[in-house]
């Protein structure tokens, strides 16, 4: 049984469902599936990034246990995404929903090597460049508040197995100015 966190962030409605509603119905699709659902954080608004691209988001993560190997869990989220109305048409353009994988267990993929040319790539090139082959641990989650506060309510003692840092410590190196700015949702 392989065990993933899930981001999932959403900041165009479709049609009169919210981000929000979307995220909820994503989340709902994945346990039709032979998908378990073991945990889900909080909802939260958080401000686009980058700054001023686009409205706010909505972000949430998810902890999951499938059979299911990592390519085709990858797979199985795309799909979701494009039942949710998802066109790829920009990378970091607004979306009705993007379901990321930000890890599963303590896998590297598709190596050491490959993933840390994905984590060291420039703001630049990351705006030019996306992968085609999967490559876990998300490269870019320890930059981003908006799925570390979110991960850290299901995930807070799960280790990055390149950084060696859990999502607590990720959580508390950013800055509290963008911290403040990650607002948990009522229920
Ligand atoms: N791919 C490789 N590895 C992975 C992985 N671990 N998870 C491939 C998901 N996909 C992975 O992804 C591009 C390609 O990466 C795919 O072909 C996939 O097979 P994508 O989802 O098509 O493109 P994207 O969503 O534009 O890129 P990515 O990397 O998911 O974007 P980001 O960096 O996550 O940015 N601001 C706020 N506040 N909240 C957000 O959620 N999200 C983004 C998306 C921008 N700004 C945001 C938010
Ligand atoms: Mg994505």
């Amino acid at each position: 049984m392989n065990s993933f966190l899930i981001a999932l962030g959403a900041n165009l409605p479709i049609g009169n469902t919210s981000p929000r509603e979307t995220l909820e119905s994503a989340i709902g699709e994945l346990s039709q599936y032979n998908i378990q659902i073991e945990a889900v954080s909080g909802f939260y608004k958080t401000p686009c990034f980058p700054a001023g691209a686009g409205p706010d988001y909505v972000n949430a993560a998810a902890h999951l246990k499938s059979d299911l190997p990592s390519k085709d869990m990858l797979a199985q989220l795309h799909e979701i995404e494009a039942n949710h109305g998802r066109r790829r048409l920009e990378r970091w353009g607004m979306r009705t929903l993007d379901l990321d994988m930000i890890a599963c267990g303590d896998s590297i993929l598709p190596d050491l090597a490959t993933y840390e040319a994905w984590r060291t790539l420039s703001l630049e090139d990351q705006r030019q460049e996306a992968p085609t082959d999967l490559v876990l641990p998300h490269p870019r989650l320890q930059d981003r508040a908006f799925v570390l506060v979110p991960l850290r309510d299901i995930a807070a003692e799960w280790c990055h197995p390149v950084l060696k840092k859990t999502v607590s410590e990720m959580c508390d190196a950013l800055s509290p100015d963008v911290l403040a700015e990650i607002v948990l949702l009522d229920v």
